[in-house]
């Protein structure tokens, strides 16, 4: 018996996911309703010229897609992003929606990591939602690493 409970659920634990509806498919269901559940704080690149282990960040939170902020927005960051992602080292931290514009809420601003945290919620912000920001400074990253992972999702 498998315990889905007690993992987070990350983009590593999706995959496991899909191997387990494979060989489990009596668990695909509630495996993946608990997934969607905790999938909060997640965060995705998107926008044109994106990949996935480069293009305009986003964030989940709230049951809400929203964009990150470019106010202060640095290589720290951006490194953080790439780990949670799994996509390597960090190449640039790019601001001015490089990566297209997004829509409707932006999560977070002035974003502040060490460098270290495993997650970009972890990092100092202004609070969600609170920010002084437009769409055409929304930030957005590139990584070293190709995550092939998200293909298969
Ligand atoms: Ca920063
Ligand atoms: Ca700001």
């Amino acid at each position: 018996m498998i315990v889905f409970s007690d993992i987070a659920c990350s983009r590593v634990f999706l995959l496991e996911l899909v191997i387990a509806r494979i060989s489990l498919p009596h668990c695909r269901t509630s495996a993946y309703l608990l997934c969607t559940i905790n999938f909060t704080d997640e965060i995705r690149l998107v926008g044109p010229g994106s990949s996935p282990c480069s293009g305009r960040v986003e964030i989940y939170h709230n049951r809400t897609w929203g964009t990150v902020c470019d106010n202060g927005w640095d290589m720290s960051d951006a490194k953080v992003v790439c780990t949670q992602v799994n996509c390597g080292v960090a190449l640039s931290a790019s601001q001015g929606s490089t990566f297209g514009q997004g829509s409707g809420q932006i999560w977070l601003d002035d974003v502040s990591c060490s460098g270290s945290e495993s997650s970009l919620t972890q990092c100092g912000h202004g609070g969600f939602g609170s920010h002084n920001c437009g769409h055409g400074e929304d930030a957005g990253v590139i990584c070293s690493g190709s995550n092939f992972v998200l293909h298969y999702l």
